[in-house]
């Protein structure tokens, strides 16, 4: 018993004056919060737990976003701006209360009611579960860009699916295995959605295609399944504007089909309405692969004959002819998951309104927007062509004769250069034929960018370089990624935020939206009490980890060592195996020392979180060595005072949002050219943690910003990477004598000094073998770059001053940057401020 079961909790009077409905003291946050734990809630008030709190809580800001979102959607109606639209299969919103409290600019006020009534705001936050609707950076990235578009006043909405399951919840096994359990996120109901069962449409799969001597097509029979809308309300950063994000949901068309089930065949006649449920059951968790499954092409295709259908239903209504689509709708293309949405516009252009094939391509192609996301060879889509031939007879036709006269001018312009021809065909030769996404996405669209500027180089010379040669270069070009500074800073670090805005003498709401303000922290890096007050915020923020992570796993970090930070899905190129052996290397140097160089041994304390895909098996055996390198070292009486290691459990935003403000130290060390950008080595800089890394995707730039000798480089670069390759194969030399320090690593995982011995092997393997992404030839560089930041964290008054000066130069990430560069250079959609109402006379 803790003696606070008598009930209510808090201030007696105000809860017996909110219930009473007295208005004249009582605030309306208050009332509004206990009318809907009396009414919508149906509780008694006097019972109500944080839980209950935080549903009341989250009704009562619903009820404000509401009439922001019809506001907005009325004033887009009202003057018909240009609009655009972000399809994306991921958006991986996190929690949504915080958020919308801060873009309300209602935290102080529910802060204060909620205190009144015996709760506390961060309580009741922490009772939110995440939204996962992704896998990583590329679903994080589209849920920024909404933030983003909403506080800069764009007409921006976002599609996707609403998965009934998100990404996975992670358990991590005593022998160190990842263990994957369902997440059934909507279980405790939503209240940030708004199901529009009204807004519905019908999707085809399977059945026949005709083509007719005109060149149209008519596709009928198959299946039909049925497109549910649920709408998010996304909330501008002290603007009135909330778009919308649009989730659809799949349902049979009829729940059950009478005739079956009067024959007596019940599971016959239930069979169809499984098969339209699975559609949006789950989200697939493997990033960076093409897996070819007929129900991840469904999905695809589900969402985007939806998402379509409705952005023309919109758009008719405005009474405009189909041809001026492109003046009223930009679509941009969130990797090539969405990139059906080229053919499907072709069929609704020639098959339903009439158009001939020139003028429908010459709509389409002015339409779409596509964003690569990766040049990974394994993770560019590929569909089998009698897959699509099945699931979606019209578009295969489709696709083929975009080719056909992709190809014709191709052909034209280079004669008789087969191998080009067969290079940039849409279509891949082979047992089966495969449709290449990517191909498709850049012919069908107005513009291909990356996301960085690394990256986009990299598509421009090789996985799209014949399509810059043929199509010219300005087609191409490049937007580096962004974060909401709203989340990654002001959010997941309250104390930083108040002491740039008390130094900066600038309101926050001012700030945070042009983030290029934080420039005016520079001088302060020579103020010895601003940098005490810096650090001592650091250190509040590493106690605040150790405090999750003793009440979540029971282990106690020691919060006066450096905090060394990898946190990302697990990847071979992510190369998190290199930290780890890094880890290793350091605990054996520590073993070797005398107790008397240890004193000179600054602590230091390293975090890795992240997800395998469930079937990615050298991912999970890193998770695995990871955790049994841990449990050795962290009850090593020699070592233990000096490296601790902890893998945390079920990687997610909001553990992010712990995480990263708690940093010294966080580790982007991909194999130079692999990682396209990256965006939580964005935010990490943003709460003045330091870079160490690969001179790869966005920490090229974060370097050019924040200042060379302000981040930890390592490693070969990208042109050396494929000779390094070429050598390991054709030249190649044994381990032992190329890297010594990595093999002597190796040869203590190999002899069991962490156990299980044998399991490792395939791991290991990958190093001893080709060693692809070059783990031994940047080793070495990579231990010097380590003993860097060691010698560099000695000098605390100067690594305090590298910290303020990175915080301070990272104006570029703010995703309000990145958002109205796709706004103005590609778009060309502009703000659309809400008017305020008129007052009622
Ligand atoms: O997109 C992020 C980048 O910051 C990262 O560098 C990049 O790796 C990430 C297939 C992907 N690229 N490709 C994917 C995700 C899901 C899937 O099914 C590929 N994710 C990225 C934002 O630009």
């Amino acid at each position: 018993a803790t003696g606070k079961e008598h009930w209510p909790r808090g201030d007696e009077k105000v809860w017996k004056e909110a219930l009473r409905g007295v208005d004249k003291d009582v605030p309306s946050v208050t009332k509004s919060f206990v009318n809907h734990v009396q009414t919508s809630l149906a509780r008694q008030a006097y019972n109500l737990d944080d839980l209950g709190a935080y549903q009341a809580a989250a009704l009562s800001v619903r009820d404000n976003l509401i009439v922001n979102w019809n506001e907005t959607q009325l004033n887009y109606t009202r003057k018909n701006p240009k609009r655009a639209y972000y399809l994306s299969l991921e958006f991986l919103m996190g929690r949504t209360l915080d958020n919308a409290l801060l873009n309300l600019g209602l935290k102080e006020e529910y802060r204060d009611g909620v205190k009144k009534l015996g709760f506390s705001i961060e309580d009741i936050l922490d009772k939110e579960r995440d939204a996962a609707l992704g896998n990583g950076g590329l679903g994080r990235l589209a849920a920024c860009y909404l933030d983003s578009g909403s506080s800069t006043e764009l007409p921006l909405w976002g599609y996707g699916l609403r998965y009934k399951y998100g990404i996975f919840q992670q358990l991590i096994s005593p022998e160190g295995n990842q263990l994957e359990a369902p997440d059934p996120w909507l279980e405790n109901q939503n209240p940030w959605e708004l199901p529009r069962l009204d807004v519905t449409y019908e999707v085809r799969f399977y059945g026949q295609s005709e083509r007719l001597a005109n060149g149209r097509g008519i596709w009928q029979g198959g299946q039909e399944v049925v497109a549910v809308a649920y709408d998010v309300m996304i909330p501008g950063y002290g603007t009135k504007t909330t778009n919308n994000l649009r989730l659809w949901e799949s349902r049979p068309k009829r729940g059950f089909d009478l005739n079956s089930f009067n024959a007596g065949n019940y599971e016959g006649a239930v069979e169809s309405s499984n098969t339209a449920d699975a559609i949006t059951s789950v989200l697939y968790p493997n990033d960076h692969t093409s897996f070819g499954k007929e129900l991840r092409l469904k999905q695809q295709y589900f969402w985007t004959a939806a998402s379509l259908a409705d952005i023309i239903r919109r758009f008719k209504q405005q009474g405009k002819p189909m041809n001026q689509l492109p003046d009223y709708v930009a679509i941009q293309l969130n990797d090539t998951h969405p990139t059906l949405a080229i053919p499907e516009l072709m069929r609704i252009l020639i098959d339903e309104e009439d158009f001939g094939w020139d003028q429908a391509w010459s709509i389409v192609t002015n339409v779409f927007f596509y964003t690569n996301h990766t040049v990974l060879p394994e993770a560019l889509e590929k569909w089998p062509v009698p897959l699509i031939e099945h699931v979606l007879p019209r578009h295969l036709q489709i696709i083929y004769d975009i080719n056909l006269f992709f190809l014709q001018a191709v052909e034209r312009k280079y004669p008789n250069d087969r191998e080009r021809l067969a290079r940039m065909s849409l279509i891949e030769e082979g047992f089966p034929k495969q449709v290449r996404m990517a191909h498709l996405a850049a012919v069908g669209s107005r513009k291909v960018n990356g996301v960085a500027e690394l990256h986009s180089d990299l598509v421009k010379t090789t996985i799209l370089k014949d399509f810059v040669d043929f199509e010219g270069v300005s087609k191409f070009s490049n937007v580096t990624n962004g974060i909401t500074p709203r989340r990654w800073l002001d959010q997941c670090n309250p104390e930083l935020s108040d002491l740039i805005t008390k130094t900066l003498k600038v309101e926050k709401t001012v700030w945070l939206k042009d983030l290029a303000k934080l420039k005016g922290l520079i001088p302060f890096a020579e103020d010895a009490a601003f940098r005490k007050e810096w650090a001592a915020i650091k250190q509040r923020n590493k106690e605040r980890l150790a405090h999750y992570v003793q009440t979540t796993l029971g282990l106690t970090v020691r919060t006066d060592a450096m905090f060394d930070v990898q946190i990302k899905r697990l990847h071979e190129y992510k190369r998190q195996t290199l930290n780890i052996l890094g880890v290793i290397h350091r605990y054996l140097t520590l073993k070797a020392m005398t107790p008397e160089e240890k004193k000179k041994v600054n602590p230091r304390v390293v975090f890795f979180a992240g997800k395998a895909a469930p079937a990615y098996y050298i991912a999970k055996l890193t998770i695995r060595l990871i955790v049994n390198v841990a449990s050795k070292i962290n009850t090593d009486p020699d070592t233990k005072d000096y490296l601790q290691l902890y893998f945390l459990p079920d990687y997610s935003v909001s553990l992010a949002e712990v995480l990263i403000p708690a940093s010294d130290i966080s580790q982007h060390i991909s194999t130079a050219g692999t990682e396209a950008s990256g965006t939580s080595n964005m935010k990490f800089c943003l709460n003045g943690g330091l870079l160490l890394g690969t001179v790869d995707g966005a920490n090229i730039e974060i370097a050019e910003e924040v200042g060379e000798s302000n981040v930890f480089f390592f490693g070969h670069l990208t042109p050396a990477v494929e000779d390094l390759r070429y050598q390991h194969i054709y030249h190649p030399v044994p381990l032992e004598e190329k890297c010594p320090g990595l093999a002597r690593v190796i040869e203590q995982v190999a002899a069991g000094l962490f156990g299980d011995a044998e399991i490792y092997e395939p791991l290991l393997n990958t190093i001893r073998q080709t060693d692809y992404y070059l783990l031994s030839d940047d080793f070495d560089s990579y231990i010097a770059a380590l003993g860097m930041v060691d010698e560099a964290y000695q000098d605390q008054d100067e690594w305090v001053k590298k910290s303020i000066k990175t915080t301070a130069n990272m104006g570029k990430f703010s995703s309000d940057r990145a958002i109205l560069e796709y706004a103005e250079s590609f778009w060309n959609i502009e703000p659309s401020p809400v008017e305020a109402p008129k007052k009622a006379t």
